[in-house]
């Protein structure tokens, strides 16, 4: 009998994320099953998600529910889908202990029928949500920690509230022209594109790392009334000779942050959410330490860029509450230390 033809098409030198994760374990010992296991959930989550996404336009999914959720924002159809699905899948997986959402208030248990595992999924279910009734990119944001507290006990909030230096994993799903995959566990960051043709997500990005010297500058401009003096002048330098490139940046904000940072991690440059004073008594940032800013500098370190919150590196914050907010300055490691040392002189 003739051997097999060995595939010939592109599609056999192919990386599936469960070879490539199989590929990390032989590097990571202490990578056991079930974090595989885990990541094929949240893709299988992904999937269906993306599937409702990529259809919007056509499903009753597209507005708002009319509810605001514990941010106080307006929840919209495709986000408490994401969430639904999420909690759904994730619940089941056997690698959770717990989970936490942006669209809910408290720590999400795992039922008592289901088996637990060591893991804590933080999530932002469907990121940029305020874009999706225009058909702008949206995402799926993911942060994992494995717990701290004694296996026989109950899960904590001080099982969540580690710093993010010590994610095992983190990464997001951007719903766009296609649909990728960006993730990891410490052992660098890869893109794959999901093949609708096989439902498989393919490696299609390895190795991803941020270019120096990109000259794209992401930051609200529309914010300016509410930044102090220091950070009007810090974002200023951009448009100037004054700053690592030594020429002016192009400005570009899409106002989802997984297309913003998407676009940072391969064009290079820098995205910026400031603090913001548009609460006179409790200037904040926006964005959410656990569910946003954490994986994304996860994510930015690991591809050779740096995260911080204008003071301090993000992986070192120790968060005091679930959906605590930050300052986010995450790209290029020399434009994030330009800006931050910018802003620590004030
Ligand atoms: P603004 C989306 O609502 C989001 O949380 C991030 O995805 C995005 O970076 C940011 O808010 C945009 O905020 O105030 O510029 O519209």
């Amino acid at each position: 009998m003739s051997p097999v033809p060995a595939a010939t098409d592109s599609s056999s030198r192919q990386i599936t994320v469960t070879e490539h994760l199989l590929l990390h374990q032989k590097k990571s010992p202490e990578a056991s099953g079930v974090f595989t296991q885990l990541l094929y959930d949240l893709i299988l989550a992904a999937k269906l998600i993306a599937r409702s996404v990529n259809k919007a336009g056509l499903l009753d999914v597209l507005g708002g529910t009319g509810e605001t959720n514990v941010q106080g924002e307006h929840v919209q159809k495709l986000d408490e889908f994401a969430n639904r699905i999420l909690i759904h899948r994730m619940e089941r997986s056997g690698a959770l202990c717990a989970m936490a959402s942006e669209e809910n208030a408290d720590l999400i248990s795992i039922p008592r029928q289901f088996a637990k595992g060591d893991y804590i999924l933080i999530f932002d279910p469907l990121d940029g949500s305020s874009n999706i009734d225009v058909n702008i990119n949206v995402g799926t944001i993911f942060s994992i920690l494995r717990r701290i507290s004694p296996r026989e006990e109950e899960v904590t909030l001080g099982d969540v509230l580690q710093p993010g230096y010590q994610q095992v994993g983190a990464g997001y799903v951007l719903y766009g022209p296609s649909t990728m995959l960006v993730y990891t566990t410490g052992h660098g960051v890869h893109g794959f594109t999901l093949d609708p043709s096989v439902g498989e997500f393919l490696l299609s990005h390895a190795k991803i790392t941020i270019p120096a010297n990109g000259n794209i500058y992401s930051v609200n401009e529309g914010n300016l009334f509410y930044w102090n003096e220091a950070t009007a002048r810090a974002i200023a330098s951009f448009k100037s000779r004054e700053n690592p490139g030594k020429k002016p940046y192009s400005l570009r904000y899409v106002g989802s942050l997984v297309a913003d940072f998407h676009r940072t991690l391969f064009y290079g440059g820098i995205f910026m959410y400031p603090l913001d004073y548009k609460n006179r008594e409790k200037p904040r940032g926006k964005l959410r330490l656990l569910c946003e800013a954490s994986p994304m500098a996860f994510l930015a370190e690991q591809a050779g860029g740096a995260a911080s919150d204008g003071e301090q590196r993000i992986l070192d914050i120790v968060p005091q509450e679930l959906h605590q907010r930050v300052p986010l300055y995450v790209g290029a490691k020399e434009d994030v230390d330009f800006v931050t040392a910018l802003l620590r002189e004030g």
